[in-house]
């Protein structure tokens, strides 16, 4: 049920951008968003998650640079709403910094497993087969999905039940995420998915037109759009589920868990959630309705 209140609430929400406080980023040897720090950093044996956390200093997280949930500026200062939130939380835990490490979807929850960093906060939207894997936080930010087509939407293609219909319909998805989930789970034949990096690709396939449409959030293609007028924004999409992510974490840190989730609930009460959720575009009362238990329920 409170997912469907949000869904309403959340259909009103469009997106805005701004960036905001530096956080550090530092990633693969290839990646322009390097920075300070190193990876996860390494726990003495048998040290928790907190206890390193304060030794150290920081915490190493992995984003995607996919505003509004992550964004990695050209200096490699990280922003976004998921690490932003994760960062002001663990401030209240007593926790001084932390360190963005930029990571496909589909690389975050082995890499967490592998320890290649502490905590995913990249907007990895919760569904039944990685709340199995990975210990969630609760909600940070909830929101929709989109097709991101050519101007005019020449094929009409608003749900997936449109996509369904038409055999021909080439849709890209980021290989490994979420969206990939959806359109299995509609039983859309393989041989209409295009997995494709990220969202700038995406776009791309879909104004050469070897993708019919390009299903992501509704937020990371309003931004997609804002800087290409060939891009056009369908509204959310009402036959696949509302999204909701949390910071992701390994099993094994719990305790962690439910400190974070202890100063979450109380900093989800405070203006100053409600400024950083706004200025990124997200619903702050969807974000306090949704639960992770629910969220955990999507099928995908
Ligand atoms: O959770 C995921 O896999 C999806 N999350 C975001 C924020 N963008 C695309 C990705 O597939």
């Amino acid at each position: 049920m409170a997912l469907e209140i949000s869904r309403r609430s959340l259909i009103r929400t469009t997106g805005l951008i701004a960036v905001t406080a530096p956080l550090v980023a530092c990633g693969d040897s290839d990646d322009p968003a390097r920075g300070g720090g190193g990876g996860g950093g390494s726990a003495s044996a048998g040290e928790d998650l907190l206890a390193k956390a304060k030794r150290q200093g920081y915490l190493t997280v992995a984003i995607a640079n996919e505003p509004p949930y992550t964004k990695v500026e050209p200096d490699g200062t990280v922003t976004g709403a998921e690490p932003e939130i994760f960062r002001a939380v663990v401030k209240r835990m007593g926790i001084k910094d932390i360190q963005g490490s930029t990571v496909g979807y589909d690389a975050m929850i082995p890499g967490l497993k592998a320890k290649r960093f502490d905590a995913i906060t990249a907007g990895l939207f919760m569904k039944k087969s990685r709340c199995a894997e990975i210990d969630y936080s609760e909600p940070t930010v909830v929101s929709t999905e989109a097709f991101g087509v050519k101007k005019g939407n020449p094929e009409k293609i608003l749900s997936a039940a449109d996509v369904l219909k038409n055999k021909d319909l080439k849709i890209a998805v980021i290989g490994g995420g979420f969206e990939e989930g959806i359109l299995k789970e509609k039983k859309v034949p393989k041989g209409q998915i295009l997995q494709v990096k990220d969202a700038r690709s995406g776009a791309e396939l879909v104004k050469s037109g070897r993708a019919a449409a390009f299903l992501l959030p509704t937020l990371s293609l309003n931004d997609v759009a804002k800087t290409d007028k060939a891009i056009e924004v369908t509204p959310p999409i009402e036959d696949v589920p509302v999204t909701g992510s949390g910071s992701g974490f390994r099993k094994g840190d719990h305790a962690f868990v439910e400190k974070y989730n202890a100063e979450l609930k109380k900093y989800k009460k405070t203006p100053e959630f409600e400024k950083l959720m706004k200025k990124w575009g997200f619903d702050a009362k969807a974000s306090r309705e949704a639960t992770k238990a629910e969220l955990c329920k999507v099928e995908g």
